[in-house]
């Protein structure tokens, strides 16, 4: 390898359409997690700045909102363009600033250029109902306007992807939107806000300046997003003590909030299940990204009469994973994004270990030096889902419970404090079914014969209880970046009034 990531990301930066002189001089300190080293220093957005650029958010919208949705789906067709032709560059440019191997680097911004489309398809389906009256000649129709601009705050983990799930649904829908990238993650963003740029000089005069604006810094910057009532919609991802103070700020102005939070996510193998693609399906889902994907698998729940048959096979499959540096090729599990990720997974096996917890790998790899966290990831055979095992902790772990009926295997799934995503793997279609039903997984996401990560997003992505019920991405998740407004027309001569009530004057 020639280049140091920080010399790669400065040409990657470049390539992209970000001006150099915005690297360098500034308080925000971002290191590649690849070696630790320093790759900028940016300038924070003052308060008063993040004020105007809200400001601006708010009279771009009042322009945007006005442009048919059909042609504000054009200009998010000229944001994937972009995408398409800045994918390498793009993708390296993630796996450098957090960490993922490059085929993940490259699949986030795919996942990118695929909700472009898909939102370029909806400009034409912001669909409303019409609904029988019980008056005669009147009619109810529901029709959905613009909202306003919406707040975006990201996590580090998927720095670009959750951001544009947000946006372009927002922007086909007329709405601005404002971003607050993870501090941790803020090259990409201004990477994909140069993109943006771009489209926005195709799109022509009818693209209003102001229609994205970037906030970059700390957490005080989200709260401004948070608590301006400008903003009627705020859509945050990350943890669940973030997601609390920000639902109870935006709810307390009457708000909107979209909840993206914590994941405590089980798969639950069945006596049916086919062993050898569960091993894969568990692999990818426990260890891909370094365990840092909030759909992540953290618990495996497995029947006693395939666990034999199972976990030896994984045990061994953990001992040969490749970490190591994640631009390499044969890398499959990159680094976590800092120190403080990696004492968290070194508390939590303490934690498990103290509860009786046999642990197989685990602690520090030696890649690249003293200023990266590169773990091993680690297998926890455990009998109880005592407390570590109800937590949520960003690394790869991966808790293993065994079980003897389903219903006791479901009780397990469901019985932590996160519900986002879950699966099991299952031939019997009884097992299955029940998995599904009402009475079983309580999660936003239930898979079948898959694991628990790796969304596409055709479908609406979020979860339950503390992962905050918000929905993002596919299906209907349009609908909360828009308001409703129900019509009822009379086109007849008189005025006959709603459930019989008389009033002649
Ligand atoms: C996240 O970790 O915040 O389903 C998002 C997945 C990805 C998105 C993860 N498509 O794993």
């Amino acid at each position: 390898m020639t280049a140091t990531p920080a010399a790669e990301a400065r040409t990657l930066l470049a390539n992209l359409g970000v001006n150099p002189s915005a690297l360098d001089g500034g308080s925000l300190i971002v290191r590649s997690p690849i070696t630790g080293e320093v790759i900028a220093r940016l300038g924070e957005t003052a308060p008063g700045d993040a004020a105007e650029a809200i400001a601006a958010a708010q009279r771009a919208f009042l322009a945007w909102r006005m442009v048919p949705a059909p042609r504000r789906g054009e200009f998010v067709r000229l944001i994937g363009e972009e995408l398409r032709a800045a994918k390498d560059d793009l993708g390296r440019l993630v796996s450098i600033e957090v960490g993922k191997v490059l085929s993940e680097g490259l699949g986030e911004v795919q996942e990118m250029i695929d909700i472009c489309d898909f939102a370029v398809g909806l400009s034409r389906q912001l669909y409303g109902l019409c609904l029988p009256s019980e008056r005669g000649d009147h009619r109810i129709t529901e029709q959905w306007h613009p909202i306003g601009p919406v707040g975006v705050i990201s996590a580090f983990n998927f720095p670009v992807a959750v951001w544009s799930w947000n946006a372009a649904l927002a922007f086909i829908c007329g709405d601005s939107v404002v971003w607050k990238p993870s501090e941790k993650a803020p090259l990409t963003a201004m990477a994909v806000a140069a993109l943006v740029g771009r489209a926005m000089r195709a799109f022509g005069d009818d693209a209003p300046e102001g229609l994205l604006g970037l906030l970059i810094g700390g957490r005080a910057l989200g709260g401004q997003l948070v608590d301006d009532p400008r903003v009627p919609v705020v859509s945050a991802t990350g943890s669940t003590r973030m997601g609390r103070a920000v639902g109870e700020r935006v709810a307390r102005r009457f708000g909107r909030s979209i909840l993206e939070l914590g994941g405590n996510n089980a798969s639950i193998v069945t006596p049916s299940a086919d062993l050898d693609l569960t091993l894969r399906a568990v692999a990818f889902g426990a260890m891909g990204t370094a365990g840092q994907r909030c759909t992540t698998l953290r618990r495996l729940i497995v029947h006693a009469d395939v666990y034999d048959g199972l976990i030896p096979r994984l045990a061994k499959v953990y001992a040969g994973i490749r970490v190591g540096d994640p631009r390499l090729p044969d890398t499959l599990v990159g680094p976590l994004i800092d120190g403080d990720a990696f004492a968290a997974m070194e508390r939590a096996l303490a934690a498990a270990r103290a509860a009786g917890g046999r642990i197989h790998g685990g602690g520090r790899a030696d890649v690249n030096g003293d200023g990266s966290f590169y773990a091993r990831p680690a297998l926890v055979e455990i009998d109880e889902q005592v407390d570590c095992v109800r937590e949520e902790t960003f690394a790869p772990i991966l808790y293993v419970l065994k079980y003897r009926t389903l219903d006791e295997a479901i009780a397990l799934q469901n019985g932590v404090p996160q519900g986002l995503s879950s699966s099991i793997f299952a031939t019997d279609m009884r097992e299955v079914e029940q998995f599904l039903s009402a009475a079983g997984s309580d999660c936003g996401i239930a898979n079948v014969n898959m694991g628990t990560s790796g969304a596409e997003i055709g479908g609406a992505f979020g979860g339950e209880k503390e992962t905050g019920g918000g929905r993002e991405s596919g299906s209907d998740s349009w609908k909360a970046y828009m308001r409703r407004q129900t019509n009822a027309i009379n086109y007849g001569r008189t005025l006959p009034l709603a459930q019989g009530v008389t009033f002649d004057v």
